[in-house]
């Protein structure tokens, strides 16, 4: 053969080769397309990520997803009504020891021990004892029926045991506190899981009281106990809300479940639950929207909200969120979202600022619901399990 044919030969040869391996290339890169899309992901989501209900709870891994994907999740991103919160690093939660610290000095120098001071202090006990005790009792916010009970019940106890001075009511009084508050309760929040399903805490209260917040430090708290959390935003009253849920789900490290503003709070509520037994997560806590006690169409929507988790997982807790502000009017919304939605314990907020802090009492006493966490700031490790002989201790001072 002729150096020219042969030469023919190997450049014909050569074009084919070439034309069947770019065939083969472009057959193999759009069937690996297709099985990324295809493949079956459930990622649990990452931790402080906020998580869109409708996005439903399988998110793939970030490194598998299309390029498409990734712009279509951007955009979702920039639709977003709010805008993002600030990203803050998660904290390090605080150890229950230092919270009960917490507890003990932020109490301490209540109004109530200010004047059992003075009151304890005269040298005998006569008519006016009695009726400053009480005085002292109704303006820490103890109530009037519970107060006149207490009184009674001190002044029985003294006159039995031969009390003359007053500096010795102290103790009856510390221990008459005491066992109103009803020490023998359960206080710890019950989050044990049934079998496959988390446990979940539904926070509710009326606007204002602090329920975004306590979920944010119960989720802090919870963490430092070493249990995987999810957060779920069904308060979808206004977006904002859920915004300031996530913002403390990225502050304590736990992934945050929302919805769109204005959809269905149960929905919402549902798709939490669904996405914390997806991810095997330990306790979803559930943020709902502030409501007057008062509106029988609101509390009629919490019932649904719980109903509606009920069909996929039990609610361990029903967290009322009751401001120690507010005193006595506490007591009457306790009454009502107790007949709405059984109501398991309750959490008392901003007892930081309030110089009372005998609401406790009066709920213990009238309800017989357990007040199981009080707070005590707006910090993340501002929240500590409420503790009967620490409280009294430090609400009548010594
Ligand atoms: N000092 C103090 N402030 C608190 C405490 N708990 C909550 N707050 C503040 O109270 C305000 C209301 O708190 P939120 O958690 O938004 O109350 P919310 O019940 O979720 O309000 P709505 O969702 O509008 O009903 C915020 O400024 C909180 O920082 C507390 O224990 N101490
Ligand atoms: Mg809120």
């Amino acid at each position: 053969m002729d150096p020219i044919t042969l030469l023919v030969i190997v450049a014909l040869v050569a074009t084919v080769t070439a034309i069947i391996s770019l065939v083969t290339y472009s057959k193999r890169s759009s069937t690996s397309d297709e099985l990324v899309d295809q493949a079956p992901v459930a990622a649990p989501p990452a931790a402080g990520r906020s998580v869109g209900a409708d996005e439903g709870t399988a998110s793939p891994p970030a490194a598998s997803r299309s390029s498409a994907d990734h712009e279509a999740s951007v955009l979702e991103e920039e639709q977003l009504p709010v805008a993002k919160p600030e990203v803050l690093a998660p904290v390090e939660p605080d150890t229950e020891q230092s919270r009960m610290q917490r507890l003990r000095s932020r109490l301490s120098g209540k109004a109530l021990g200010r004047s059992l001071a003075t009151i304890f202090s005269g040298d005998r006990i006569d008519a006016s004892v009695w009726s400053d005790l009480q005085d002292s009792l109704i303006i820490a916010d103890v109530g009037v029926e519970s107060s006149e009970e207490i009184v009674a019940t001190v002044r029985e106890l003294a006159r039995s045991a031969g009390v003359a001075a007053p500096p010795d009511l102290r103790d009856i009084l510390r221990s008459v506190l005491i066992d109103a508050i009803n020490p023998s309760m359960d206080r710890s929040i019950n989050i044990s899981r049934s079998g496959q399903e988390p446990a979940v805490v539904m926070v509710v209260g009326v606007n204002g009281t602090g329920k975004t917040t306590t979920t944010g430090k119960l989720a802090s708290l919870l963490v430092s106990r070493d249990l995987d959390v999810l957060l779920g935003a069904a308060d979808t009253f206004r977006a904002a809300a859920a915004e300031q849920l996530a913002t403390w789900g990225e502050r304590v490290g736990v992934p945050t479940v929302r919805g769109q503003e204005s959809s269905d709070p149960a929905s919402v509520a549902f798709e939490a639950v669904k996405a914390g037994i997806e991810n095997e997560v330990d306790v979803v806590i559930l943020d709902t929207a502030g409501r007057l006690h008062t509106k029988t169409s609101l509390m009629d929507e919490l019932s649904k909200v719980k109903r509606v988790v009920e069909k996929q997982s039990p609610v361990t807790e029903v967290l009322l969120v009751i401001d120690a502000t507010t005193g006595q009017n506490g007591l009457a919304q306790a009454r009502i979202f107790t007949d709405a939605v059984n109501v398991t314990g309750v959490a008392l907020t901003k007892l930081d600022g309030s110089a009372k802090g005998g609401i406790i009492i009066a709920i213990q006493r009238e309800l017989g619901v357990p007040v199981k966490l009080v707070g005590l700031g707006e910090g993340a490790d501002d929240l500590a399990p409420f503790e009967v002989v620490t409280f009294v201790d430090e609400l009548i001072g010594s």
